[in-house]
């Protein structure tokens, strides 16, 4: 990244991405010729498109991004019949400069970290298609009338914050001749003038010195109190977090030994690991003393423990020397740590509890919320196929401990389903297999049942999952 001249930053946006949503299953029976009757061949639906952030170095600013805030990838396609899957919906890129970061203006995630040119991260990931009916056909259901819909894509409300990289941060008190010493070291061409803020936002230099080059930028806008607003406030510091070495320019005719005590507390409130950071002081405008002044001033830092540089930013004096010591004291760069975001997967733990009105349930978990939207509850095949889901993640059981009745209602999602207790049927018309196979663990069951629904004597998870294959044959016995 060499990015050279004058830049105007524009820092941060906020914007909104939607990853596409995924087709719905195909719901479809083949019709061939001489098969008078054939199976299910719904294919499933494609896979709705994601927004993906790409790092590129062509533009120097988010400023080619403002103006549009809402960033849609497309659906994916429906599955057809023959098995056919539905297309997928196409990946929307989002070019951003190198360097920017993206977090969840929700959850305050970090969602991704775009440190090289051509580096993507998915911002919003697009939802999987449905399954196809076939998908569902089973030995017993062999005519599946259901099929799955589509996953809605990931939505994030994201903020996009370029931080500059830069290998050197000049920092100092305003006019102490950042932008000249960068100017001095560098091919960067920054306003210099003789009073305080002529810098308003950062600039980007290159410094070459034997086949080697480093970045440097120089920071406006840090003077007391910054920390608590004043001025320019500490904006511009996110442009350092980054900096491998920090330079601290003083001006030396002007109390340098105060000014970097003030400099050092306006960083530590910013962050204080920026005050572990390699860093080295410039003692600047050396013309402007004595070699005895100069000497003088020297002594105030010897306790400091910094390495320094004595120069003139105007008269170039001990600017080559300078120039070596950047050099010398800047710190490998360490790995980029590609930032490949994963789209989240919360996985809340299914709970049960009473709903508003006191009479029903309201059984919430992500996950399990999740399926219930991929269905059609209108289609009784489909509820079929949810009961039996939610027998297997154990809600069933959950709600018998609550206290549920059969013909309670049952809210998840957006859908409402009627309680039904399994084990008061199977007490009722037990299957001859059933008893065979179940037959002592059923009767300690109805024991446990018989002790109080709601204690801890209730029915342990074990004895749920051995009542699991029970519920293939009721719920699939449908053909
Ligand atoms: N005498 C002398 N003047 C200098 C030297 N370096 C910079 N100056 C002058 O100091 C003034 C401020 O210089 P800048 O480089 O604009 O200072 P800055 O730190 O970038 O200031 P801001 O952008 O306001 O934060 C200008 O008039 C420069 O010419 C130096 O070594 N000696
Ligand atoms: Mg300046």
């Amino acid at each position: 990244m060499e990015r050279v001249g004058v830049v105007a930053f524009r820092d941060v946006l906020d914007i909104e991405v939607h990853g596409g949503k995924g087709g719905d299953g195909g719901l479809s029976f083949m019709r061939l010729k001489y098969i008078p009757k054939g199976g299910p061949d719904g294919g499933h639906g494609g896979k709705g498109g994601s927004v993906l952030l790409r790092a590129v170095d062509d533009i120097t600013s988010l400023d080619r991004l403002v103006g549009r805030t809402h960033f849609k990838a497309p659906v994916g396609q429906q599955g057809e019949g023959r098995n056919k899957a539905g297309l997928g919906g196409g990946d929307l890129y989002i070019d951003v400069p190198v360097g920017t970061l993206a977090t969840d203006r929700d959850t305050g995630e970090l969602v991704a970290d775009l440190v090289e040119v051509g580096q993507t991260a998915v911002a919003a990931g697009g939802g999987i298609g449905g399954r196809g009916n076939s998908t569902f056909a089973t030995s017993t259901r062999r005519a599946p009338r259901f099929a799955e819909k589509g996953a809605p894509g990931v939505s994030r409300r994201l903020r996009l914050e370029l931080r500059t990289i830069a290998d050197v941060g000049l920092v100092g008190y305003p006019n102490a001749g950042k932008s000249s010493l960068l100017a001095a070291l560098s091919n960067s061409k920054p306003a210099i003038a003789s009073y305080p803020f002529t810098t308003l936002s950062p600039n980007l230099g290159v410094v070459d010195l034997d086949m080697r080059r480093l970045t440097m930028a120089d920071i406006p806008g840090i003077i007391e109190d910054a920390h608590k607003g004043k001025g320019l406030g500490l904006e511009f510091l996110r442009h350092i977090s980054r900096t491998r070495l920090l330079v601290f320019v003083l001006d030396v005719s002007d109390t340098p030994a105060k000014t970097l005590a003030a400099l050092r507390f306006e960083l530590g409130e910013y962050d204080p690991e920026l005050l572990e950071r390699p860093a080295l002081l410039v003692f600047n405008k050396t013309d402007l003393v004595t070699p005895d002044e100069l000497a003088l001033a020297e002594t105030e830092f010897d306790d400091v423990g910094m390495p320094f540089a004595a120069v003139s930013a105007l008269d170039g004096t001990g600017l080559d020397d300078l120039k070596e010591r950047l050099f010398e004291l800047l710190p490998p760069r360490p790995r980029p740590v590609a930032e490949t975001a994963t789209p989240r997967v919360l996985l809340e733990p299914v709970v049960v509890k009473r709903d508003m009105s006191g009479a029903g349930w309201l059984v919430t978990g992500s996950e399990l919320e999740a399926v219930v939207a991929r269905f059609d509850p209108a289609n009784p095949e489909a509820v079929a196929y949810l009961q039996h889901t939610f027998k297997a993640q154990g809600v069933n059981q959950l709600l018998k401990r609550a206290g549920a009745r059969s013909g309670d209602e049952v809210q998840i999602g957006g859908a409402i389903f009627d309680y039904f207790d399994d084990t008061a049927a199977e007490a009722a018309v037990p299957s001859q297999a059933d008893a065979d196979r179940a037959g002592k663990r059923y009767l300690e069951g109805l024991e446990g049942e018989s002790g109080g629904e709601l204690d801890e004597g209730g029915p342990t998870d074990g004895e749920l999952a051995g009542e699991e294959p029970e519920a293939d044959e009721d719920l699939d016995g449908t053909e």
